[in-house]
Formats: C-alpha cells, sequence, structure tokens
C-alpha cells in the first residue's frame, strides 16, 4: 500500500515535470552531403554539443543530402530566418560576404596545415566578424578539403589535359576567373543539379574534394579522377540571426564553443577521408592519376593572380601565403 503510494506519487511527479517542461527549440541544419559524410559528422557534433550544453533545449533536424536547396539557397533561408543553420562550403558565400572570397584563391594554400592555421588564425577569425553586418552568423571555419578534379573524357596531369573540358564549378567568380586559364569551360551550377548533369553528359566533369566525390557517388558517373589539389575549399557553419539574437550569454558561448568541436571533428573526417578515400574511389571504377604537373598549373595561373592581386591586393594575398 505504501510503496504503491510512492510510485503514484512519483509518477504524478514525473509527469507534472514534463507537462510543465520547456519544450526543446528544434533547429533545422542542413548541408549538402550525406549524414555519414564530413559535413554530416561536423554537423552531428555541433548538435549534440549544444543540445548537452543547452541542457535540451536545443536540438537539431538534420537535413543532409540538400535536402532544404543548393547551398546559395541556405543561405539565404539563414538571412530570412527560414532555415536556422548551414553548414557550407564557401562556393557561394563571397557573393553574400566579399571579404570571403580572398580564401577561394586557387593554390593560395599550400597544404592542409597551412590553411586550418590561417582559417583559424587572426586573418580566418577576422572574415567572420563581417559576416553579421550580412545578416549571418559565422559560428566557426568548418572545412570541404582540397578540391580535385573529375572528369569522363581523359586524365588530366596539365592544364592542357583539362583544356576544353566543359566542368561544373560552383557559384564563384574566383574558381571561374581561375579555372579558365587552365582553358577549362567553366559552367556554373548548384549542387543538388550535378549528379545529374555527371550522368547525362551535360557537363564532362567537376571538381570537389575527396569527401564530396566519396559521399555523393561521382565513381558512378566519373571515369577519371586526377588529384590536382587546385584549391583548398574551406566551409562554414552558419546560424540565422534570428536564433541567435535570442540566446543568453551564456547559450551563445555554447553554441560558438560546439561549432569548434564540430570543426574538428568535420576536419578529422577530411583526413579520413583523404586517406582511405582514394583507394576506394579507385575499387569503385575510377582512374586515379597522382602525379599530378602543379607546376604546369600554377603558371597558366598566373594572369588570374594578377586580377586576384588588383582584387583583394598583393599584401593581403602574402600575408595568407606568409602564414607559416
Ligand atoms: O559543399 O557545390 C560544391 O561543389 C560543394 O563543394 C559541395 O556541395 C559541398
Amino acid at each position: 500500500m505504501k510503496l504503491g503510494h510512492i510510485a503514484a506519487a512519483c509518477l504524478s511527479l514525473a509527469l507534472g515535470t514534463s507537462a510543465f517542461a520547456q519544450q526543446p527549440t528544434v533547429l533545422k541544419i542542413g548541408y549538402a552531403t550525406s549524414k555519414e559524410s564530413h559535413y554530416g559528422v561536423g554537423s552531428t557534433v555541433f548538435c549534440e554539443e549544444i543540445e548537452k550544453g543547452t541542457q535540451g533545449r536545443y536540438k537539431c533536424q538534420h537535413f543532409a543530402n540538400s535536402a532544404l536547396g543548393g547551398e546559395r539557397e541556405q543561405i539565404e533561408a539563414i538571412q530570412l530566418g527560414t532555415q536556422d543553420l548551414v553548414n557550407t562550403s564557401t562556393g557561394p558565400v563571397g557573393n553574400f560576404v566579399p571579404e570571403v572570397k580572398i580564401v577561394d584563391i586557387p593554390f593560395l594554400f599550400r597544404d592542409y596545415d597551412h590553411a586550418r592555421k590561417v582559417m583559424d588564425g587572426p586573418i580566418g577569425q577576422d572574415i567572420l566578424t563581417k559576416f553579421p553586418s550580412k545578416g549571418i552568423i559565422a559560428l566557426a571555419w568548418t572545412e570541404n578539403g582540397f578540391r580535385h578534379m573529375t572528369n569522363s573524357k581523359r586524365d588530366i596531369v596539365k592544364p592542357s589535359d583539362a583544356a576544353g573540358l566543359k566542368m561544373r564549378t560552383m557559384e564563384n567568380k574566383v574558381h571561374m576567373d581561375g579555372y579558365r586559364t587552365f582553358g577549362i569551360l567553366p559552367t556554373p551550377m548548384a549542387f543538388p543539379e550535378l549528379f545529374g548533369a555527371l550522368q547525362q553528359g551535360t557537363v564532362d566533369g567537376q571538381e570537389n574534394p575527396i569527401p564530396v566525390i566519396l559521399s555523393s557517388k561521382f565513381s558512378q558517373v566519373q571515369k577519371h579522377l586526377s588529384l590536382t589539389g587546385h584549391v583548398y575549399s574551406p566551409a562554414l557553419l552558419l546560424l540565422s540571426p534570428k536564433v541567435w539574437n535570442k540566446l543568453s550569454d551564456a547559450d551563445k558561448k555554447v553554441f560558438t564553443e560546439a561549432a569548434k568541436k564540430a570543426a574538428i571533428a568535420q576536419r578529422k573526417k577530411v583526413n579520413d577521408d583523404e586517406n582511405n578515400g582514394i583507394a576506394q574511389l579507385e575499387k569503385d571504377g575510377m582512374k586515379v592519376t597522382r602525379t599530378v604537373d602543379g607546376a604546369a598549373f600554377r603558371e597558366a595561373l598566373k594572369p588570374a593572380y594578377v586580377s586576384y592581386a588588383k582584387e583583394f591586393g598583393a599584401d593581403n594575398i602574402k600575408k595568407i601565403t606568409d602564414v607559416k
């Protein structure tokens, strides 16, 4: 009898608690690739961390595989507040925040260490401060990875092999100007249309980091992979100001710390895919060209660097290349 009373009391307490507890705010997070991909891994860590750090007051609903549209559309939705979070490449971001464009210059970064050091250092962190005036909160630099070329026609060792190929690019003028010097015919297109365009032969090729080529199964529609590493593709975890402005200072800290952990996890997945993914793509039937004539690509790019220097300032470019 007594025990029954206690049990009943406990039950009513539990019910009472759940009835009065605040409903969690569910944030919509979107990204281009699968939940298992680098973007999914980083986003998952972010969401777990904010849920933990806010005692369950915030959690996420994931929209992987471009379910909320292309990256440009998702950034627009962040500005409008109809989407809460996006983990996106910088592809279209320079059209919103021009200060981002400088880090999209081909052959700017020597390797992953260099790129990550710049993004996490004063130069990268200063760029993040340019977002709020454009109606976007940039929580952290995550990562997409160094981009490599794939196509359905031939191996690419040097620019003359790439010349004449119709290649899908991101909606990014810095990339397009650079790639034209390789002789490529750049065709800007949103990512969700890309697989179909490759399948139908609307374009001959595309360029993306290994984690994207792997998770989007481009081996099914592209024969040749050349490890050109012609540009570093940074990524960002962006939040709508509509959410940010409602956060307490303590919650803001939770969100920024969570974004830093997300970046670490996402970069680790990029490393893993770089280390293991190329062999996998080969197994999946791709012909991989490992010895690319990087010097010839850099040489071809020289005229583009003249215009980059004009647009961004040669001294600003040097500040980045000087980071050791
Ligand atoms: O952000 O559009 C692209 O090629 C991006 O690299 C991809 O969607 C991941």
